[in-house]
C-alpha cells in the first residue's frame, strides 16, 4: 500500500473538527424549568446535521483532501420513526443531504435525551422496481406479527407531468420490515384508492384479523383537495398490501389548527382508556402553513374510533424551532414509551433538527380526557373559558376567606 504523508497543518485542521464533534455528541441536555406541566422541553436540539458522523461528510485521505473540506455536506436531519431497542431509544432519523434527497439513519442514547450517535452507515433501503426518488418520514410499528415494520413516504416524480413541469410528484407509502434495523426487506407499496398517499402509519396490532392502516389521502402533493383527514383502511395481507377503501377518523375542520391537513405521526400508544394518538395538523397563515401537533384517543376495541379530542395544538414551534428550512413547522412520527411509563416524544422542527419533550403517560390520559375540546366558536370559546375563571376564583375565594 502506497504511503500517505500527513500534513500538520491538514492534522490540526482534522482535529479541530474532531474535539468540536465530540463536544456537541457528549453535551449534556438541560430540562427547561417552568412550561405547562404536561410535558417537560429540553435546552438543545437531541440531533442537528451537525451530530452526524464526520466520515459521512469529509475526505479524510490527506492526498485528495490537504485541506479537511466538506465533500458531501448534510443539510438537515429531522422527522424521525422511534423505538426501544436493546435498552437503546433508537431513532431512525430522516437525513437530508446537501443535494436535497433524504435518506434514513439509525441514532442510538442510552437516555433518550442526549448522547445521540449515529451507526457508521445510514439504512440501505431497498429499492421496488420503480426507484425512489426521496424517502423520508418512517413510521416505526413493532408489529404483533413480529416484523418491525417501517412505513415512509416514497416520492417520484409524477409521469403524467409535462416536460417544463419539474416539481409535480407523486406520494405513497413505502412499506419495509426488519428484524433488527440493519437488514430491510422491502415489500410493495402501499396501495389505496387516492393518488397521494403522505403520512401512512401501520397500526401495531391485527384488526378483525387484518393489518390496518393510519392513512392520508390527498388530491394533490402539497394539498387536500377534496382528500384530506387521518384515513384508516384495512388489508388483508401485508406482502400484497391493498386497500379498497378508506375511512377518514379525524376531518380536517374550518378554523381550527388543522384546518388545510392533517396526518398520523407515530403509532398510537396502547393505554387501558383507549388507543393515545399524536398527530400534526396544519393550517395557513400570511406568512405560510403552520404545523403543530395535537393529540386524541381512539377506542380500545375500534381503533378508529375518535373517543376524546382536546382543543387546538398540543405542541406548537417555540423560540428557534420556528426558523429553518421550512419554517413554523413542528412535525411527529417518532415517540417511545418506557416501562415506567415516561414518554419520549421526538419531533423535528420546521424541516431542519429533532427534538424531545418528555411526559407520562398518566399525564398524556390527563390531559386528553380533561382538556376541553374545541367549541369551534369564538363566543363559545370564551364560555368555556367563563367555566373555568369562575370555578377558580372560587376556590381562591374560599383560600382567602
Ligand atoms: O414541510 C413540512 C412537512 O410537510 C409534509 O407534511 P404533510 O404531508 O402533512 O404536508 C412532510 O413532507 C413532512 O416531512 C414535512 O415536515
Amino acid at each position: 500500500m502506497q504511503e500517505v504523508k500527513i500534513d500538520p497543518v491538514y492534522t490540526t485542521l482534522r482535529s479541530g473538527h474532531e474535539l468540536s464533534h465530540r463536544d456537541l455528541l457528549t453535551r449534556p441536555n438541560q430540562a427547561i424549568s417552568g412550561g405547562n406541566g404536561i410535558f417537560v422541553r429540553y435546552k438543545y436540539p437531541v440531533l442537528t446535521a451537525d451530530h452526524t458522523p464526520l466520515f459521512w461528510r469529509y475526505d479524510y485521505n490527506p492526498e485528495t483532501n490537504p485541506h479537511f473540506l466538506e465533500r458531501m455536506g448534510i443539510n438537515a436531519v429531522f422527522n424521525p420513526g422511534a423505538i426501544k431497542c436493546n435498552g437503546m431509544y433508537t431513532l431512525i432519523a430522516r437525513v437530508e443531504g446537501a443535494d436535497r434527497k433524504s435518506f434514513f439513519a439509525v441514532a442510538e442514547s442510552p437516555n433518550g435525551i442526549d448522547n445521540f450517535r449515529f451507526r457508521d452507515y445510514p439504512i440501505r433501503m431497498p429499492e421496488t422496481e420503480n426507484p425512489d426518488i426521496n424517502v423520508y418520514d418512517i413510521r416505526l410499528t413493532d408489529h404483533k406479527d413480529g416484523w418491525i415494520y417501517g412505513v415512509f413516504c416514497t416520492e417520484r416524480k409524477d409521469p403524467a407531468a409535462p416536460p417544463h413541469d419539474t416539481s409535480s410528484a407523486i406520494a405513497q407509502a413505502g412499506i419495509a420490515r426488519t428484524k433488527d434495523l440493519v437488514t430491510w426487506e422491502r415489500l410493495p407499496d402501499l396501495q389505496t384508492p387516492s393518488k397521494q398517499q403522505r403520512n401512512v402509519v401501520l397500526h401495531p396490532e391485527f384488526v378483525d384479523g387484518k393489518y390496518a392502516f393510519y392513512t392520508r389521502p390527498q388530491d394533490d402533493f402539497i394539498e387536500a383537495g377534496k382528500g384530506g383527514g387521518i384515513g384508516w383502511a384495512l388489508c388483508d395481507d401485508i406482502e400484497n398490501p391493498v386497500v379498497r377503501e378508506e375511512t377518514i377518523i379525524d376531518n380536517r375542520v374550518y378554523h381550527t389548527i388543522k384546518e388545510v391537513k392533517n396526518g398520523q405521526g407515530p403509532p398510537p400508544i396502547k393505554t387501558d382508556k383507549g388507543w393515545l394518538h399524536c398527530a400534526h395538523g396544519v393550517r395557513g397563515t400570511a406568512a405560510g402553513l403552520r404545523y403543530v401537533l395535537y393529540m386524541f384517543l381512539t377506542d380500545l376495541q375500534q381503533p378508529d374510533k375518535v373517543i376524546k379530542q382536546p382543543a387546538g395544538l398540543f405542541i406548537g414551534p417555540r423560540g428557534d424551532e420556528r426558523v429553518g428550512d421550512v419554517s413554523n413547522v413542528v412535525f411527529t412520527n417518532g415517540w417511545i414509551m418506557d416501562d415506567d411509563a415516561t414518554v419520549y416524544i421526538y419531533y423535528g422542527s420546521s424541516d431542519t433538527r429533532i427534538h424531545v419533550v418528555t411526559s407520562t403517560l398518566t399525564k398524556l390520559l390527563d390531559y386528553v380526557y380533561n382538556t376541553p375540546s374545541d367549541p369551534l366558536r369564538s363566543a363559545a370559546c370564551v364560555e368555556q373559558r367563563y367555566g373555568l375563571i369562575e370555578s377558580n376564583l372560587a376556590i381562591l375565594k374560599k383560600v382567602n376567606e
